[in-house]
């Protein structure tokens, strides 16, 4: 029965399209943009599984009814991007640009979901190229560029001018969402582009990029890789269980409360000597090995000694992406940014050390670094930014988003009661990479991602928290974050720290 209603529905939509459907259909001849070859044009009036554009994945969903426009505009000779822009029936007259992941190159639909369910025309690209990989950065400048700032920008440029052709009138307010390397995007676009966005929401960004892919692969060699089996410092994924539970015993207690979440990893000074074998315990580590954890736990500094990236986040040891660069292998990162961006074919990741360190940094030719502290012209412009970060993050510690709100604060010379005023860092307590945790019980639901758990207030919401910021005024004083069964928790923006008194307070 279900079945041929829903055929019924099908054809009845084909022989007489709604107006809205036709009126999508219509963009096909209508959009004239430059540099701009339209891919596709379609109408999903239901939930609908569509077939995506791109490499990464094969199938994507919607939920509202929606126009769907797929696109590609040259950003050069030799480089253009391929994007959607999701065009909500529903629109509530806001427009959102979404970033990427990694090394970039997948279009998040997820997140095009997520921003036409909450009503905005949600726009993403694939960052200039297909695939998360920096093979198409070798010899082709363009193509970082792009992948360094150009393709939000140019996403955003055009989604507008789609925005405005669908709906018959401009946007009147524009959001930016992006977390990983989509939350460098939006720094970025702060930075480079100040008029894009009237709001910015940056999680777990990987700026300071170039010191981020030194320190990956440098935390991959101080355990021994790539040749890490017959390496004395070698931890296998295994016995991180072990170091997780002695920092627990470490530093649990350090926020008030033994909930299985170090709320502050900067409070914890974790001493990985307590796990020395002594012929008692087992299991236990070698000297070999706790030197390597002391490495591991320490920033990275540069060769004048100077501050290059924070240390490993403690507590984000039982987190699934442990794996990223503490398997073993050399990461695929910084293998692929040596050969294909600084260049160096004859790249030999047994002899990885400060020296590519510098010339990864020294070849930034476009400046993909993402560090400057300079966000005066964002601000004067009105423009708001949201910063967050999960405490239990292995690939970006939260110490870095600390880093660059500092950065800022003093670039700029404003004490935290100004820089509250166009930006708000909070740190999410025991949050993974972007979203998730690594144990249960964990509040990590802000409103990043869609999800079942998410509530429609703004006080537990980025993206709702962000529009009543930039179009009521209203700045969010704190973030409360939920789990899976609806459970609370507050979580506090920098410098203020989440400790336990009878409940969580912001101190
Ligand atoms: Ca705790």
């Amino acid at each position: 029965m279900d079945f041929a209603l829903n055929l019924l529905t099908q054809v009845l939509a084909l022989t007489f399209p709604s107006p809205a459907h036709q009126h999508c259909l219509s963009l096909r001849s209508s959009l004239q943009l430059e540099n701009t070859t339209i891919l596709g044009v379609s109408y999903h009036a239901s939930p609908s599984k569509l077939k995506t554009l791109g490499v990464c994945q094969s199938a994507a969903g919607t939920s509202v009814p929606l126009c769907r426009v797929q696109f590609q505009t040259r950003t050069s000779e030799s480089s253009g991007i391929t994007a959607e822009a999701w065009l909500p029936d529903e629109w509530h007259g806001r427009f959102m640009a979404i970033g990427n992941g990694g090394l970039g190159g997948c279009i998040d639909y997820s997140q095009l979901d997520h921003g036409s369910a909450l009503h905005f025309a949600t726009v993403g690209s694939n960052n200039g190229h297909d695939g998360d990989t920096a093979l198409p950065f070798f010899n082709n400048p363009e193509v970082l560029t792009d992948f360094s700032h150009r393709s939000i920008h140019v996403q955003s440029l055009i989604g507008k001018q789609i925005v405005q052709a669908y709906y018959g009138r401009p946007h009147s307010k524009s959001y930016y969402l992006g977390c990983s390397t989509g939350g460098r995007q939006g720094t970025q676009s702060a930075l480079k582009y100040p008029d894009e966005f009237d709001g910015v929401i940056a999680g777990a960004p990987a700026i300071d990029f170039t010191h981020l892919i030194h320190w990956t692969g440098m935390l991959s060699r101080y355990i021994g890789a790539p040749d890490a089996s017959s390496s004395p410092a070698f931890i296998p994924l295994d016995l991180w269980q072990l170091i997780a539970a002695e920092l627990l015993r470490q530093c649990d207690a350090l926020d008030g409360v033994l909930d299985g979440i170090i709320a502050d990893p900067d409070a914890c000074d974790f001493r990985p000597e307590a796990l020395l074998c002594d012929g008692k315990k087992e299991p236990c580590l070698t000297q070999a090995q706790v030197g390597a954890l002391r490495k591991i736990y320490s920033p990275l500094y540069g060769p004048e000694g100077e501050m290059w990236y924070p240390r490993f986040s403690p507590g984000s040891e039982k987190s699934p992406l442990l794996s990223f660069a503490l398997s073993g292998q050399f990461p695929a990162y910084p293998e692929e940014w040596m050969k294909y961006v600084v260049l160096n074919t004859s790249f030999d990741a047994s002899t990885y050390g400060l020296k590519d360190g510098i010339l990864i940094a020294s070849t930034d030719i476009t400046d993909v670094a993402t560090f400057s502290g300079d966000l005066s012209a964002f601000r004067g412009r009105g423009g708001k930014f949201l910063a967050f970060h999960g405490t239990a993050d292995p690939i970006i510690p939260s110490g870095i988003s600390k880093r660059y709100y500092d950065l800022v604060a003093r670039t700029m010379g404003m004490p935290a009661t100004s820089m509250d005023e166009f930006y708000r860092f909070f740190v999410v307590p025991g949050m993974d990479h972007c979203s998730g945790a690594a144990f249960d019980g964990v509040h990590h639901h802000i409103g990043q991602v869609k999800s079942g758990a998410n509530a429609n207030e703004s006080s537990s919401h980025v993206v709702l928290a962000m529009v009543d910021w930039v179009e009521g005024g209203v700045a969010p004083e704190e973030i409360v974050g939920r789990d899976e069964v609806g459970t609370k928790r507050r979580h506090c923006r920098y410098p203020r720290r989440s400790v336990w008194d009878g409940e969580f307070i912001c101190v």
